[in-house]
């Protein structure tokens, strides 16, 4: 069978059609997501409130960015997502002015870490460098793009992202435009959050099974094939 698009509005909605059916859902939602930061820097007019880091505003001069005041020994940036969801990566606008260099936009964010957890990780300062909600970790010895898109492929509903690496002499800051979380709902994997059924309980955003494993009938780790008397759990 042949299918012809003539029509050049018809192939703008075909195309707009595909894209859309094959991606990861993006869980901000400036209506229902909330967001909160260490601190806040104002200066006249000016407020480096959280909030602008999920108005949909992907512009990344500083005016319409975050901004931590200085001194301090720590930054962060927590978003909670109000729910579960399958995470697959989160993509950052930093701070990029005219007139500075591409080292100096993102001077102030090297060594950075991505936090993913169930609950918010803030208090005790020593929790929240918890290698175990860590799901990225910048090394902190190059030069950081102004638009990055990490991987933190989690079940969790609280995505921080912190630092406190003294980049210089004025403390450690964060300056962040805007951020969007891809991923699924729980219970979905896949570029389309295909449901994964066949697991007992969760499955990743790659359709892999929990430890509970799978139905009866399905095998590990992703409970895809069926297979006559089926192996029920994962190893
Ligand atoms: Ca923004």
């Amino acid at each position: 069978m042949r299918f012809y698009v003539c029509n050049p509005w018809l192939l703008y909605v075909w195309i707009n059609i595909l894209s859309f059916a094959f991606c990861y859902d993006q869980l901000v939602n400036a209506a229902s997501t909330i967001v909160s930061s260490s601190s806040t820097y104002n200066y006249g007019s000016y407020t480096g409130s959280a909030d602008k880091t999920i108005d949909g505003n992907l512009d990344q001069v500083y005016t319409n960015c975050m901004h931590t005041v200085g001194g301090r020994s720590e930054a962060w940036l927590q978003i909670d997502l109000g729910g579960l969801f399958n995470l697959k990566s989160v993509k950052i606008w930093y701070r990029q002015d005219i007139n500075r260099g591409k080292d100096q936009n993102t001077k102030r964010l090297k060594g950075f870490s991505i936090l993913a957890s169930y609950e918010p990780v803030l208090k005790p300062y020593t929790s929240i460098v918890d290698k175990r909600y860590q799901c990225y970790k910048d090394p902190g010895n190059v030069t950081l793009d102004t638009e990055l898109e990490l991987n933190c492929t989690r079940l969790a509903r609280y995505v921080t992202i912190y630092n406190d690496q003294k980049n210089d002499g004025n403390g450690v800051f964060l300056e962040i435009c805007e951020v969007e979380i891809y991923g699924c709902p729980r219970r979905r994997y896949g570029e389309n959050c295909t449901r994964c059924d066949t697991c007992n309980a969760e499955c990743d955003v790659t359709g892999r099974c929990d430890t509970l494993g799978c139905k009866e009938g399905y095998h590990p780790p992703f409970c895809k094939a069926k297979k006559a008397g089926g192996v029920t759990k994962n190893t």
